[in-house]
């Protein structure tokens, strides 16, 4: 029996050596140890057997037990590292190899001045008014005080459509459609596209501008020029140079343009100012008392200014861009340059 115990524990030694995975090792440990297993079958003769004989069998019994027991535990050690290495080796992420680029947007000058410019209004109590692109001729010339006949029609060139209507030449006619609907006290921006038959490098035939618009009891035009500096030192830092020169709109009297010293050239003079060292950004004035009765508010009772200024022009001076038709080409190459201004 003694010998039989012996071959019984070489054979699962031999079987543990050879095994290659865990179920092999769960499989010899019951064939072995288990309660029906090998062993207990040995074990359970050793009645038959006299006191010494057991004594001596069962304790060697025991020996060959616990020898088995850890080859088992090391083995399944040693099995269970392995598998790990193997998964490890085959599911292995090189953290040194490039990334997939994705590539991120960026916000356009002209956008990203326009909401600026807009923050800094509605941050002085005005709020956001639209109108159509596609306007009636009424509220675009007529009610503004320029009638049919009136020369001012040509400052502004005009792509007329079959229809009778016509692609807004500015942002003034939200003033017409705002007025009309709302009653004074009045404080708006309109930012928007508007389109001129107009081409070189600083005019575009498709540009944005915003309106602006005032209306209340005893507003004066030192308002309007207090409103504007705020307006344009928060847009170009307080350092900024600003004129202010008399000119012509009919829908508001007194009128004037409003230029900043280039900020291209610095003042001295370039393609952009086109050797003047200024550049106009925007028509403003007090509302005309014709445009006040045309939408039926009384000009006794109440005063406003409105001004109407363009944003490819500040976007141009702001990221001292020489030339407008870049704005439009949509070169990355361009769109690139501004990426994170926003
Ligand atoms: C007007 O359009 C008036 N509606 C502005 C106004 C509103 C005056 C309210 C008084 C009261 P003007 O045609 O000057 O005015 O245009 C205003 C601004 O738009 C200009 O100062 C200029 O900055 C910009 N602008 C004009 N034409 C173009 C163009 N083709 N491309 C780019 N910007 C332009």
């Amino acid at each position: 029996m003694k010998e039989e115990l012996k071959a019984l524990g070489e054979e699962a030694k031999k079987l543990i050596e050879k095994s290659s995975n865990i179920d092999e090792i769960n499989n010899i440990r019951v064939e072995y140890l288990g309660k029906k297993g090998k062993l207990k079958n040995i074990l359970r003769t050793l009645g038959k057997l006299s006191p010494e004989e057991r004594k001596e069998l069962g304790q060697l019994a025991n020996r060959i037990k616990e020898e088995l027991e850890d080859l088992l535990k090391e083995k399944t050690q040693f099995l269970k590292k392995k598998a790990l290495e193997e998964e490890l080796q085959k599911n292995r992420i090189d953290i040194t190899l490039p990334s997939h680029w994705i590539e991120t947007g960026s916000s356009h000058p002209v956008i990203s001045t326009l909401i600026d410019i807009s923050e800094t209004f509605v941050a002085m109590g005005f709020s956001i008014a639209e109108g159509p692109e596609i306007e009636k001729e009424e509220y675009n010339f007529d009610m503004l005080n320029i009638p049919k006949d009136h020369p001012a029609r040509d400052m502004q060139d005009t792509f007329f459509l079959n229809n009778g209507e016509i692609l807004r030449t500015h942002t003034s006619p939200v003033q017409i459609r705002t007025m009309l609907k709302q009653k004074p006290p009045i404080a708006i921006i309109a930012p928007g596209r508007v389109y001129r038959k107009d081409a070189d490098p600083t005019h575009s035939p498709m540009f944005h501008q915003i309106e602006g618009l005032l209306v209340d009891k005893d507003v004066t035009f030192r308002d309007l020029k207090g409103i504007l500096k705020i307006f344009l030192e928060s847009v170009f830092g307080k350092e900024i140079k600003i004129r202010f020169r008399p000119s012509y709109f009919p829908f508001t009297e007194p009128s004037a343009e409003v230029d900043i010293g280039c900020t291209v050239c610095g003042g001295s003079g370039c393609r952009v100012c086109k050797g003047t060292g200024w550049l106009e950004i925007l028509g403003c004035g007090m509302v005309d008392p014709e445009v006040f009765k045309a939408v039926g508010i009384d000009p006794e009772e109440y005063t406003g200014f409105a001004f109407g200024l363009g944003i490819e022009r500040i976007a141009m001076l702001r990221y001292r861009i020489t030339d407008i038709r870049l704005l439009f080409t949509g070169d990355m190459r361009f769109n690139h340059q501004f990426k994170g201004i926003r």
